[in-house]
């Protein structure tokens, strides 16, 4: 904001509408049922478009939006036009029109959606949708980051020209500055690069309580650029190459990749990751690591399951190369695999090696296999993989310093309901005659998380069970969850 832009809001402040007190935002009521003025000062006379709110707004303000289909414009041939965000201002979804506090909208209830389907005729897999919006939502702005919460951004085609920012970013483009995304779902968009967002960083882009889902991608289907993830999901997205959910880097927290695609590289992520307390289940990789592909930085996870994810050639759950050590702890993972169970877990070369701490590796591999530990790593150079106060099957570095187990890691139910292993359905907790029980090492080689991948507090000591781990206790157990008698 310039100085004088500040002037100027800092006196209307002063001033005061006789109806909002000086240290409360300004409201802009959108509602696209309104029937009143339009000038936006109450839900009765609602500005039925949200364009012309953001068009009006200044920083500070705060729009809210009645449920409903907004469209960034009213001509359904104008596919370059974006609901464009302002610095400074939030814009709210969820509103049923009557509401005088905003923790009174429900967006789950009230729907409200950001479509760029301009003509309204979009059909399933992505049919009639080369004449949708560009790009829904536009970043590009300095300042302080726009808000946008309580949306459902659906219906983006990015199908510019592929070396144009007009083919990245179908559902949000950020071209400049941070941005903050809030209780949204962003689906059905696509895209080059980022079918559902892309930012092009170096911005501070932030996904919380979030969904994205069913968007598509040459790379990147979910998303592409650099981004923090808090309670987000990135499900069923799709790339024809490169990283299903998410092309470029990412620190992650209580999120979920699921059923994420790419027909090359990096299932879920391709880029460097450092994720907590979060799940990486049936993600597919059509060649190298199902969950994520890595070079020179790549993916650090800890409390974390990892279940079911595939890769076709190498690397069921993680592919890294470059000086790239792929970092486990305190992580459970299961029934990962590839084709020819070929690295089922872990494919490293150039000066790469896994390194796994307090976790628990079981079943990874398909079919019956003679020396169930073979098929988990390929650790190419004058490199091992490093596991220490872990249970991992087959390994026969037992009993001795390392702290290792190769014994059942008796987890609460295996196969889960369906019989059949890396469905989803599993229960990977442990069980009160588990192994595992009291028998990581705690504070190695980091400070023990405080919780466990429930939220749980993390290290319970167990009074039946022997500590057979390491450091001061109560001692931390082995895998993704902490064992608690009830
Ligand atoms: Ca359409
Ligand atoms: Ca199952
Ligand atoms: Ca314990
Ligand atoms: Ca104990």
């Amino acid at each position: 904001m310039t100085r004088t832009w500040a002037l100027i809001v800092l006196s209307w402040a002063l001033v005061g509408a006789p109806d909002a007190p000086a240290d409360e935002p300004r409201v802009i009521y959108v509602n696209d049922d309104a029937t009143g003025s339009g000038d936006g000062t109450s839900w009765e006379n609602a500005m039925p478009s949200l364009k012309d709110a953001l068009d009006f707004a200044a920083a500070g303000d705060e729009i809210w939006v009645a449920a409903g289909v907004y469209k960034p414009s009213r001509h359904p041939d104008n596919r370059a036009a974006s609901f464009l965000l302002i610095s400074g201002v939030g814009v709210y979804g969820g509103f049923a029109g009557f509401e005088k506090d905003r923790s009174q909208r429900d967006p789950a209830l009230n729907s409200t959606t950001l479509s760029g389907d301009l003509r309204g005729d979009d059909g399933p897999d992505f049919a009639h949708t080369g004449d949708n919006s560009l790009h829904v939502v536009k970043v590009d702005v300095g300042g302080a980051a726009p808000v946008l919460d309580g949306f459902t951004i659906a219906g983006g085609n990015a199908s510019g020209n592929r070396h144009t920012p007009a083919a990245s970013g179908g559902g949000v483009v950020i071209r400049r500055g941070s941005f903050n995304l809030v209780n949204c779902t962003v689906i059905d968009c696509q895209g080059a690069l980022g079918g559902g967002l892309y930012n092009a960083g170096p911005g501070y882009v932030t996904l919380t309580n979030c969904t994205v889902a069913r968007n598509r991608a040459h790379s990147g289907g979910g998303a592409c650029g650099p981004f923090e993830l808090s309670h987000t999901a990135f499900e069923d997205n799709h790339a024809e190459s490169r990283g299903g959910a998410i092309y470029g880097s990412c620190a992650a927290e209580h999120a979920l990749f699921a059923g994420n695609r790419a027909e090359k590289k990096g299932g879920a992520i391709m880029g460097p990751a450092v994720v907590t307390h979060s799940a990486f289940v049936r993600n597919h990789a059509g060649r190298k690591g199902g969950a994520a592909f890595g070079r020179q930085a790549s993916l650090s996870a800890t409390n974390t399951l990892f279940l079911g994810n595939y890769a076709g050639e190498f690397g069921g759950v993680v592919y890294a190369h470059g000086r790239a050590n792929p970092y486990f702890n305190h992580c459970t993972l299961a029934f990962n695999a590839t084709e020819e169970n070929d690295a089922t877990i872990c494919f490293t070369r150039d000066q790469s090696a896994p390194r796994f701490f307090n976790s628990i590796l079981w079943r990874n591999y398909l079919g019956e296999v003679e020396d169930p530990y073979g098929p988990q790593f390929w650790v190419f150079g004058n490199h091992d993989e490093v596991i220490r106060y872990s249970c991992v099957e087959g390994i026969r570095d037992v009993g001795g310093e390392h702290g290792n187990i190769a014994d059942d890691p008796r987890v609460a139910d295996l196969f889960g309901p369906d019989g059949e292993g890396g469905t989803g359905d599993e229960n990977l907790r442990l069980t009160g005659d588990s192994p595992c029980i009291d028998a990581g090492w705690k504070d190695r080689p980091v400070p023990t998380d405080e919780t466990d991948l429930d939220d749980a507090i993390r290290c319970i000591d167990d009074p039946y069970v022997e500590d057979t781990g390491k450091g001061r206790p109560p001692l931390p157990d082995m895998g993704a969850y902490e064992f608690k008698r009830k």
